[in-house]
């Protein structure tokens, strides 16, 4: 009687695993018939029932029935975990043949570019690099200049003031006071840097640009000692064929003063529409250091005597590329940036 039910069970139990078909429903055929209110082991504990002499061949029978259920869970267990891997793997698939996404790489902005040349320019002539605050002093940035209160050179720069003494610096010949002051010459610097103005925003102007000085101080420096420097630099910028050309002009901060030219690098100085006929493109102001000015950094000017120079770096770099309109220099639009 129970041997039958044993066989019945085994039946049912092989039935219900052929259609266990994910790792869930074997699980649920393990307790249907294994577990402790499970159909094997209802029939194992009328055991008691039997007598003597039925009570080992059943009881073999038995283990033998959970053996087979127990072996035959296993098994199908071990196919379903690895069909499940299977399936995983396959929708997992990456196909590393596949061409990556090229991710953008960006590029010296063309202010950088030229900035970066003008540096190497000089840096290969002897000087170093200079810098120093953008807030500055009004002493470093226009009293130290021989460009006192009262100096109408102001006006055209009145500008972004935190205090009656601080201000955002209109030029950076306040890192070459800062460099008088604090070293003895020989001094052969380059100051580039940010400075501010007070200026309408058109196609010219901008509040914000950068300039480029230069400051050489020793003794028995003259005019042919910044000429030189100042053909070297054009030269190198420009192309070999391009001089430079100074007239004078007039600076407080020097004396005497030049403009400074450079020959049409487009038509070679014979005029045409870029340098408006000219010949000639001006890039900035040049002289001698005033005495004023090395006096008041401490430096005795019947012993030395030096040039400076100063250039606007966006123009510089407006006339190399032709670029008409100085905001495209600062909105930084990578469409038109991508083209340098
Ligand atoms: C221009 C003209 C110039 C200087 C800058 C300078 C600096 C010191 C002493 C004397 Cl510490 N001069 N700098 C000299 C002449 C011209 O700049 O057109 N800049 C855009």
């Amino acid at each position: 009687m129970i041997k039958k039910q044993l066989e019945e069970v085994k039946e049912k139990a092989l039935e219900a695993l052929s259609h266990a078909d994910i790792l869930d429903s074997l699980e649920q055929v393990r307790v249907r018939f294994l577990g402790k209110k499970g159909e094997v082991t209802a029939i194992l504990s009328q055991m008691g029932k039997l007598s003597p002499e039925e009570r080992p061949v059943i009881g073999q029978k038995a283990n033998e029935v959970r053996g087979l259920i127990e072996k035959k869970i296993a098994e199908r267990k071990e196919e379903l975990s690895k069909a499940a891997a299977e399936q995983k793997l396959k929708s997992e698939k990456l196909d590393i043949t596949l061409p990556g996404k090229r991710s953008r790489i960006g590029k010296k902005h063309p202010v950088s570019v030229v900035l970066d040349e003008i540096k190497d320019a000089f840096v290969s002539m002897g000087y170093s690099i200079a810098d120093g605050p953008e807030v500055e002093y009004d002493y470093y940035n226009f009293e130290a200049l021989n460009i006192p209160k009262s100096h109408p050179a102001r006006d055209t720069q009145d500008t972004f003031y935190f205090s009656p003494e601080m201000l955002l610096r209109t030029q950076t010949s306040s890192v070459q006071i800062r460099t008088m002051e604090k070293r003895k010459p020989p001094i052969k610097i380059l100051a580039p840097g940010r400075v501010y103005r007070i200026d309408e925003i058109d196609a010219t102007h901008s509040p914000v640009f950068h300039q480029i000085e230069g400051l050489v101080v020793d003794k028995g420096i003259t005019m042919a000692h910044l000429k030189g420097a100042l053909d070297s630099m054009a030269k190198k910028l420009f192309g070999e064929n391009v001089t430079t050309r100074i007239r004078p002009d007039y600076f407080p901060f020097t004396e005497p003063s030049a403009e400074i030219s450079v020959s049409c690098f487009m038509c070679g100085g014979e005029g045409c529409p870029f340098c408006k006929n000219e010949g000639w493109v001006e890039i900035g102001g040049a002289g001698m250091v005033n005495p004023k000015v090395l006096e008041g950094c401490g430096i005795d000017s019947s012993e030395y005597t030096g040039f400076a120079f100063g250039m606007g770096l966006e123009r510089l770099v407006m006339r190399r590329y032709r670029i008409t309109d100085i905001r495209m220099l600062f909105e930084n639009d990578v469409r038109f940036l991508n083209n340098f």
